[in-house]
């Protein structure tokens, strides 16, 4: 029987570069994200590129109830979920403390701390039950360094961090792994979502640097899952070569 990996936020970025990687390895998948029309697509190619199975699951990770219901609601034959990848998640706004819009904030806190807890407690139980699955949480280099105007971005993805440790202890008992990835700075549609559809400033992030791109993190991801059943890899922090940590560059000065 093939594997079910449980990927959220695949309309764009490392979730859909995921989806790719996984279904081109035989995976069936379970996509998510809040762009139907995305989630289409996607799951009309990668049936007809790699012949396996895709269940589209379309909520907003910030609404608890629909999060719940939505999960509870997956098909029985689809619940034995192998993989999954808690990914979805944004910045708004990278402004100082002082400066910074409280709304921006509350999102970033619904969407990569309260949503990514819910989607990791709802897919848990499911793993529990089986004894087994292995759970991928997406990190920063941001939640391991704090830097200027990141405040509340670093905060959600320190809490990324530290809610990773508690359920490696708390999962323990069910033999469930739990892997931390913790890139740095990506060329996604991260950075146009952060600075809210500014395409200067967005590419600007990646002036003089060859930065990760999604396919490069999506294959680290993977790689995570092909160990032998004993072997867990917690905690990975990549970045692109010119980039130290989450504040140090090495940028091209042409
Ligand atoms: P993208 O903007 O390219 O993709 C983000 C994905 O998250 C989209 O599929 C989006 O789907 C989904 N998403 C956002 N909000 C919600 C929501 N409320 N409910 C459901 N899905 C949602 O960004 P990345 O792929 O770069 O980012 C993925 C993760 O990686 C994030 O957690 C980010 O913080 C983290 N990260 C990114 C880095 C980078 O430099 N790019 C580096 C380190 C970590 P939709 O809009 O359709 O809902
Ligand atoms: C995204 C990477 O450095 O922009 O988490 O915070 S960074």
């Amino acid at each position: 029987m093939p594997k079910i990996a449980f990927i959220t936020g695949a309309t764009a970025g490392f979730g859909k570069a995921c989806s790719t990687i996984f279904a081109s390895n035989g995976y069936d998948l379970i996509i998510n994200g809040r762009r139907t029309d995305r989630l289409q697509i996607l799951a009309d190619e990668i049936e007809q590129r790699y012949n396996v199975a895709v269940l589209q699951l379309p909520f907003d990770v910030q609404i608890e109830k629909d999060v719940f219901s939505s999960i509870d609601s997956i098909p029985p034959d689809w619940k034995s979920i192998d993989v999954l990848i808690n990914n979805a998640g944004l910045a708004l706004g990278r402004d100082y403390f002082d400066e910074a819009d409280v709304n921006d904030w509350n999102i970033m806190i619904d969407t990569n701390v309260k949503g990514f807890l819910y989607v990791g407690k709802a897919v848990s139980q499911l793993m529990a039950v089986r004894k087994q699955g292995h759970i991928i949480n997406l990190g920063s280099v941001a939640g391991k360094q704090v830097y200027e105007k990141g405040n509340v971005y670093c905060a959600t993805k320190y809490a990324v961090d530290s809610i990773s440790q508690s359920m490696r202890i708390d999962l323990l008992r069910h033999n469930i792994k739990v892997t931390s990835i913790n890139p740095g700075a990506a060329d996604t549609e991260f950075s146009i979502v952060r600075f809210k559809g500014d395409e200067p400033t967005a590419k600007g992030i990646y002036n003089g640097l060859k930065p990760l791109t999604a396919e490069d993190v999506a294959e680290v991801i993977y790689y995570c899952t092909t160990l032998p059943a004993h072997v867990c890899i917690n905690d990975l922090t990549l970045s692109c070569l010119q980039q130290a940590n989450a504040i140090y560059f090495n940028r091209d000065k042409n």
